[in-house]
């Protein structure tokens, strides 16, 4: 591999959601740390949204936005270095879909499509979550999918989560 392609710059769309300790702390937390990495820079980020819980309703409303990061890690050092960051803010898997202090996910990255094993890209719940597609079009209103699908258009046709602008850290 030649120099150019080692530090090829890719796009990617990372979504952020958090319901324990401290959930806007946590968010926040989490895109210092991603801005911090070696290799990625923060480019832009969404505002962050309150929602009710998709899946167990016996648990905290969610915190959520995303962010564009330009990144020269491939898609699954990038999973790694995220997953490190959820360790290092303390996430412990609880119950399924239950509650999270900090979930790290990459949405969306280039206009490439990764299927592996622990790697869907597009994340595979991407049309069926308002608390994701809402802020990913508040960064860019023209984002598609790697087949060509608006997102303007999912966000439609998605199930509601009752989003609503999260205004301060007390929340
Ligand atoms: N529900 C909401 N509203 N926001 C999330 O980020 C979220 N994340 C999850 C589950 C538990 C499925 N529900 C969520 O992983």
């Amino acid at each position: 591999m030649n120099q150019t392609e080692i530090n090829a710059e890719n796009i990617a769309y990372i979504g952020l959601g958090s319901n324990l300790d401290a959930p806007l702390i946590q968010i926040t937390t989490a895109i210092k740390a991603i801005d911090l990495l070696p290799d990625t820079t923060v480019l832009a980020k969404a505002p962050i949204y309150k929602s009710k819980p998709l899946g167990p309703q016996d648990q905290p409303d969610f915190y959520n936005t995303a962010i564009k990061v330009s990144t020269s890690s491939h898609p699954e050092m990038l999973l790694k270095l995220l997953q490190h960051i959820e360790i290092t803010l303390g996430r412990v898997k609880k119950r399924h879909w239950g509650e999270r202090c900090i979930d790290l996910d990459i949405l969306l990255f280039n206009n490439e499509q990764v299927n592996l094993p622990h790697l869907t890209i597009p994340h595979a719940e991407i049309r069926n979550r308002d608390f994701v597609l809402k802020p990913l079009l508040d960064i860019c209103q023209d984002l598609t999918l790697p087949n060509g699908e608006v997102l303007r258009d999912l966000l439609q046709q998605c199930p509601c989560n009752n989003l609503q602008p999260a205004t301060s850290p007390t929340d």
